[in-house]
């Protein structure tokens, strides 16, 4: 361990009024809401990748970050691990998510490489073991090497699908080993710059059978956990067959898994697909899919995946209802894919950048639960379905019958009002 967290205290829950820096106003774990602790209602964690890899680099600039864990061999892998566990005990997080290269740095060879992952896998679980942290997710990094410029599952190059399949196979068994709770597959270079050099349908069949391989394998090693996908549009590809909820559905049907795998659903790339957040959670809600969420911010002026930690509580609230309205989190949580800026170079921000993004959560999720035990929305919105209700089995009828029903009834619609501005008057009562 080094002195890089020395003199920040354990963060806990102060109430709103609390004037400490270093204090939860909103979060308290142990507080229930809606018959669940905040602590699992939320299930927070932290992204190894943004809080302890990145280092502060943009595409004009390199390192901003010095840290004392920086560094290409194991030693380094296990003080970043040492520090990891310090920063969870300090933020109280109970949950963490990892790529293979956030943990520990690539070897000359495939088998040398397995190795080290072994060795850090390893390494973690006997922190796991001693701290009671849990692993919320891994993944395989099948986005930074240049083998995979081209894609992984999806490239012209069978020896990188080769190489993608060892890849996530070490990834998954390590991940069970973990006792990690989803597994995830963001498909970051799985799509194509451009199609003049592209067979789209070849590369679509690619990636659906490498999917259709991941969920026999987790079946063959008999884990548990639920296979998630990350929908994106585009960054780093131009275009990323992933693009959103509604393409994955199509994708999980045309190849026969649905059921078999559900979705990580990322605020940024939801606003980059050109929709809400709340759009695509309340979509694989509705499909069955809803898995977990990526939880971060996109700066609504830039056009790109900026990372940064939430800070609205308005548009968390609306996150929160959807998934309380879902039921809640099973096996997923609200993972922070959120990185400080490449000017806070300090430890403190490390930190607070996380216990605001928890209390911008906890004070989304406890107006989202006002919402809902109020029940007001949601009369709202039954009711104006109600007609429904007493209009008779028209999704089972058929044109000829409806026509044929409109004459003899005398049908004449008669437009009433969406109420638009007196619902968002009434959601801004509960925030
Ligand atoms: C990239 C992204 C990834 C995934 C995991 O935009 O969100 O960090 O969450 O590979
Ligand atoms: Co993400």
């Amino acid at each position: 361990m080094t002195d890089f967290f020395q003199g920040i205290p354990q963060i806990r829950f102060e109430g709103p009024d609390s004037q400490n820096e270093f204090a939860f106003r909103h979060y308290n774990p142990d507080e229930v809401v809606m018959g669940k602790t905040m602590k699992d209602h939320l299930r927070f964690s932290v992204a190894w990748w943004h809080s302890f890899a990145w280092p502060g680099g943009d595409p004009f600039g390199g390192q901003t970050f010095e840290r004392p864990w920086f560094g290409d061999d194991m030693a380094h892998a296990k003080l970043k691990a040492d520090e990891a566990f310090e920063m969870f005990r300090i933020l109280q997080a109970p949950y963490f998510a990892w790529h293979d290269l956030d943990l520990r740095p690539e070897a000359e060879t495939f088998a040398e490489s397995r190795a080290r992952l072994t060795e850090i896998t390893d390494y973690i679980g006997e922190k796991m073991a001693q701290t009671g942290v849990k692993c919320l997710w891994g993944t395989a990094n099948m986005f930074t090497h240049r083998r995979v410029m081209a894609g992984a599952a999806t490239n012209p190059d069978p020896e990188v699908f080769l190489y993608a399949a060892a890849t996530v196979k070490a990834c998954m068994d390590d991940t069970m080993k973990l006792g990690g709770e989803n597994y995830v597959l963001w498909g970051g270079r799985e799509g194509y710059e451009t199609l003049l050099n592209t067979d789209l349908g070849k590369e679509r069949q690619q990636a659906g059978r490498f999917l259709s391989m991941v969920v026999d394998y987790k079946h063959k090693i008999g884990y548990k956990g639920t296979i998630l996908i990350e929908p994106k549009p585009q960054e780093p590809s131009k275009h990323q067959y992933d693009y959103d909820v509604g393409t994955i559905y199509g994708f999980l049907k045309d190849f026969g898994l649905e059921g078999e795998v559900k979705l990580n659903i990322e605020q940024g790339h939801a606003i980059l697909a050109g929709h809400s957040f709340e759009h695509e959670l309340a979509l694989a809600a509705s499909l069955g899919l809803l898995g977990s969420i990526d939880m971060n911010r996109n700066d609504y002026q830039s056009g790109w995946d900026t990372d940064q930690f939430p800070n609205n509580v308005p548009e968390t609230a609306l996150a929160y209802y959807e998934v309380l309205k879902s039921g809640g989190f099973t096996t997923g949580g609200t993972n922070f894919d959120s990185k400080v800026r490449r000017q806070s170079l300090d430890a403190e921000d490390l930190i607070l950048g996380h216990v605001g993004a928890m209390d911008v959560c906890a004070a989304g999720l406890k107006a989202a639960a006002r919402m809902l035990e109020d029940g007001k929305l949601e009369a709202a919105r039954t009711e104006r379905y109600a007609g429904w209700d007493k209009a008779g089995d028209l999704l089972n009828s058929d044109l000829s019958t409806l026509a044929d029903r409109v004459v003899a009834e005398g049908i004449d619609p008669h437009p009433r009002s969406g109420r638009q501005e007196r619902l968002e008057n009434l959601v801004n009562r509960y925030l």
